[in-house]
């Protein structure tokens, strides 16, 4: 049984100049993971289930996890010294840490702390997503702006953590995918999944249907083609859609299958946000073997514009990624 801190020094080779740091800024995250873990277990009974009543910059309701997720990663990283600032989906602006160490820091992270916390009050799976960026500002001076503005390829780690049935930490550093369970019993995350790959094909889609009439006519299509009854090609398919995007992706990610979350009439940029949702998971889905776009384009060679911007998102199974495209280049509104 080997550890996830053991993992990534024996790993750290795959990155010679991190010397440390990344190593350091890693296990910040799997600190912070257990203490958001810990609180997530018990939240039927600790006051920290529900909205808080305030709305973030998405113009969604914060739920009271959402900023307890948002303040313990944020402590710890900073807290750690490897990182000069942090982006959030739950801070409007980027937050530099402009101490001395924080400016001679040579990383930065962005982060959705919660993804799908609404879940929480009704006990269904929740994830935390990370990205990790070398700064593109100079050593010595507050984070800036250009740091988080990075395309996806540039990242040097990304992962997440879902706290699910059991509690799980999954990261890539450009060398496979890797899963971690936590033993809560010993607070310590133990390799059970190594080098996890998504096989190319795969029979769950994943995407929320009540949307249907609002969707491109490409997406309509896939739908209908997923339903169709054939058995040489395992049709039709499994929907699974569990409103937490950490949870599909998983499932996913072991069985094989796609999630999409596309456009819509009422959301033409669709949900997801692209630096600290599509960005990570991309990298993660393009390292298990998978393809992640946002319908034409690979979703880590978009350039950002601005730190909340959102984009139409099919992740997964070679094979189900490429049928769709298929159809949204065949049937353009
Ligand atoms: P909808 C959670 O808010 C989230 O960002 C993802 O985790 C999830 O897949 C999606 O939004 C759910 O959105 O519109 O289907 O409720």
């Amino acid at each position: 049984m080997i550890t996830l801190g053991e993992f990534i020094i024996e790993k750290q080779q795959d990155f010679p100049e991190a010397s440390g740091e990344l190593s350091a800024l890693l296990g910040a995250i799997r600190l912070a993971a257990k203490v958001v873990n810990r609180e997530i277990n018990k939240a039927g009974i600790a006051d920290i289930i529900g909205a808080t009543g305030v709305e973030n910059i998405q113009g969604e309701v914060q739920q009271k996890m959402d900023l307890y997720a948002n303040d313990k990663f944020k402590l710890a990283l900073e807290a750690r010294g490897e990182v000069c600032g942090i982006a959030s989906e739950e801070e409007d602006d980027y937050v530099s840490f402009d101490s001395e160490r924080g400016c001679n820091s040579k990383y930065v992270v962005l982060m959705d702390p919660l993804d799908g916390s609404s879940n929480i009050d009704v006990n269904v799976s929740v994830g935390t997503i990370f990205s990790i960026y070398k700064r593109v500002s100079p050593l010595g001076s507050p984070a800036t702006l250009a740091d988080f503005l990075q395309p996806g390829d540039q990242q040097v780690a990304a992962g997440y953590v879902i706290y699910g049935s059991s509690t799980m930490l999954v990261y890539t550093t450009g060398n496979g995918v890797h899963g971690f369970t936590l033993d809560p019993s010993l607070g310590v995350f133990y390799l059970s999944h190594e080098n996890m790959t998504i096989p190319k094909n795969g029979v769950i889609y994943s995407i929320n249907e009540g949307n249907y009439l609002k969707f491109p006519m490409g997406v309509k299509k896939y739908l209908k083609y997923c339903q169709e009854i054939d058995s040489a090609t395992h049709r039709p398919y499994t929907s699974r859609y569990i409103g937490s995007l950490v949870s599909d992706f998983h499932r996913n990610l072991l069985k094989g299958g796609i999630y999409i979350y596309p456009s819509t009439a009422s959301a033409p940029q669709g949900k997801l946000r692209l630096l600290y949702e599509c960005n990570p998971m991309a990298f993660l889905m393009e390292q298990a073997g998978g393809l992640a776009s946002d319908g034409e384009r690979r979703i880590l060679t978009i350039s950002p514009t601005e730190l909340h911007q959102r984009v139409p998102f099919f992740c997964g199974s070679e094979n189900m990624v490429n049928d769709v495209q298929g159809m949204l280049s065949q049937f353009k509104d």
